[in-house]
């Protein structure tokens, strides 16, 4: 659906760029074309980094506000391994909010203001962690396919053009296959143990099914920006073909450990080589992303607490010789 041909042609793509030199335009595309990183100083389309700096700072958030479900299993983790491996998973997903905040910040937009943009809610970040980690298996659940649904997505645009980001993408994904590693064990686990643990897990991927289905974005008939990232190499792929690549790795496994999915029309069409599924419900979809689902509120609260209680602290480190100590509350 997005061969070049279509992209080239599109009037919409042409009004984007309306406004920019032409030959500027023209040099750059070729750069794309050629394989180039494009780097923070290089000359770039105003709509190339519009869309770089909405796309990789809702990575951000999503990286941040994704710890928060896993976080809360911290204290309740079943063992002192799995306590510290959770501990160190949820650390490495802050890290990676890290690494995403600069990248975005070569683009212009400071990270208070991404920040701020999150707390008031005019920024979004990724579906899935407006829903509740109910039990552990939901935890189990999340970080092995969140996380295999995120390395399809950052492996394949690791080889995208925007240098700062694409670095940041090689970093984590290389800690998220360890990730994808503890879920899996974790998931087995249960799967393979008592009655009550298998039928744990069980519900805890028919929870978080549709909301996996939405995490690689709406259809491709309803993307509003797959068409200009595909184009500058942005997105490897449109959100369409990463849920295809997802489904042909994960569903097998899941399979193979005797667990089902709540999806009666899911199957491999071997005519088309494709994944057949109900179509996921974009409406309820929609509502999430858009601050109406379970955890939305629950998720802002924690992060504008984190914002007011860590205040002092950003300021005594931003100014050295301040006197500012810990508020007494
Ligand atoms: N959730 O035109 P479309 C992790 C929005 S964290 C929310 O297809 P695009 C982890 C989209 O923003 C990794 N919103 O958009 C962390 C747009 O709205 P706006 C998360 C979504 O950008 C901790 C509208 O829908 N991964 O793994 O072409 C613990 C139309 O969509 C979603 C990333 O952030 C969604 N799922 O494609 C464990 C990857 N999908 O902005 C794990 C980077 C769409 O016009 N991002 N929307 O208001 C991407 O690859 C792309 O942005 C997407 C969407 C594929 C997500």
């Amino acid at each position: 659906m997005y061969g070049n041909t279509y992209i080239e042609n599109s009037e919409k793509q042409n009004k984007l760029t309306a406004n920019e030199d032409p030959k500027k335009l023209a040099e750059f595309e070729a750069r794309i074309a050629a394989g180039d990183k494009i780097e923070p100083h290089d000359w770039m389309p105003a709509e190339y980094r519009k869309q770089l700096v909405r796309m990789i700072e809702q990575h951000a958030h999503s990286e941040i506000i994704g710890s928060l479900p896993e976080g809360t299993w911290i204290t309740r983790a079943p063992g002192f391994r799995r306590k510290l491996a959770l501990m160190a998973k949820v650390q490495d997903e802050v890290g990676h909010a890290q690494l995403l905040y600069s990248a975005a910040e070569t683009l212009g937009k400071s990270r208070e203001d991404m920040l701020n943009d999150l707390i008031k809610g005019n920024s979004k970040y990724s579906n899935v962690f407006n829903y509740p980690a109910l039990t552990w298996a939901d935890s189990a659940v999340i970080a092995w396919l969140i996380d295999a649904g995120a390395i399809v997505n950052q492996l394949a645009n690791s080889k995208g053009s925007y240098g700062p980001y694409v670095r940041a993408l090689e970093r984590i994904c290389a800690e998220e296959s360890f990730h994808l590693k503890y879920g899996h064990d974790n998931v087995v686990f249960l799967a393979t143990g008592t009655p009550k643990q298998r039928e744990m897990v069980q519900e805890a991927l028919t929870r978080w099914w549709p909301p996996i289905m939405h995490f690689f974005g709406p259809s491709d008939k309803l993307s509003v920006h797959t068409e200009v990232l595909m184009r500058w190499k942005v997105k490897m792929g449109s959100n369409d073909d990463m849920r295809q690549t997802f489904l042909d790795m994960y569903v097998p496994k899941i399979w193979d450990l005797g667990l089902t999915l709540p999806d009666p029309n899911l199957k491999k069409n071997e005519e088309t080589g494709k994944w057949d599924y109900t179509e996921p419900d974009w409406d309820e979809f929609k509502r999430v992303i858009n601050g109406d689902g379970p955890c939305n509120k629950e998720r802002l609260a924690v992060r504008r607490m984190a914002e007011e209680k860590g205040r002092w602290v950003r300021q005594a480190i931003l100014k050295k010789d301040s006197q500012y100590v810990a508020p007494l509350s």
